[in-house]
């Protein structure tokens, strides 16, 4: 008896603590940082378990050896990456959500690559460096505000759930910018080019939105 009263105490006590962090982080409290987050599902948006294919109609097949990633335009230190160069590098893993402006949402994909923060610091952009205009093997471009492009959730993935990127999905390498639309986040990336004046890229003339947040709802414009 005075056993169990013990491992209910430490029961209690552990509901009493994480109560408590609670309180002193302030969940479940609405008002308290981006409201808008407190839904996981931006407007307009529904939740898919599977994950659709968007292209332009190709799928570039890229061969490992032949691969290599150029980061140049307004940098102290330009980058011409091989495959070796690039897992030579400290990898990340990060789990985030995929947003769509054909309005499906994708939740929970596990990502691992090379953090687009690590990449800054070897490339050291130039003071009237602004913007990055990601460049894919399929002729695709998307431009990126480099705040947007410094995101600390931002990736340039080579691994989905733990297994290479599939080529449909833009492997061998991907950049990945969780907080945007998902036709911000390059497939089959090339090079990186960092410019003073913004860009638009392939949808972006074509009547997307410049800036992409899905929770403003930035589909068109
Ligand atoms: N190179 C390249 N990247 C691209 C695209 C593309 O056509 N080519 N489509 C974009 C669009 S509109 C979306 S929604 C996502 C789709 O990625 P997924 O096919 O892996 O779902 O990739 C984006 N990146
Ligand atoms: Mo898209």
């Amino acid at each position: 008896m005075a056993k169990d009263d013990g491992v209910i105490g430490r029961i209690k006590d552990k509901l009493v603590e994480s109560k408590q962090r609670w309180a002193r982080e302030g969940r479940l409290l609405t008002g308290r940082g981006d409201a808008a987050h407190a839904n996981r599902l931006p407007p307009g948006q529904r939740e898919v378990m599977n994950w659709p294919v968007l292209d332009l109609g190709i799928q570039p097949e890229i061969a490992l050896a032949d691969w290599r990633l150029t980061v140049d335009g307004l940098v102290g230190h330009p980058l011409d990456w091989s495959w070796d160069d690039f897992l030579a590098q400290p990898q990340t893993d990060d789990v985030s959500d995929i947003h769509c402006v054909t309005a499906w949402s994708r939740y929970d994909n596990h990502w691992q690559g090379v953090s687009a923060r690590h990449l800054l610091s070897l490339a050291a952009p130039l003071p009237a460096a602004r913007h990055v205009i990601c460049h894919s093997h399929d002729g695709y471009t998307t431009n990126l505000r480099l705040e947007m492009f410094a995101g600390d959730d931002v990736l340039l993935a080579h691994r989905w759930e733990g297994k290479p990127i599939p080529v449909e999905h833009g492997g061998p390498v991907r950049v990945v910018v969780p907080s945007l639309y998902f036709w911000k986040s390059a497939k089959w990336l090339r090079r990186l080019e960092f410019t003073a004046e913004d860009r638009p890229g392939f949808w972006e003339v074509r009547g997307y939105h410049n800036e992409a947040d899905p929770w403003q709802e930035e589909r068109y414009g």
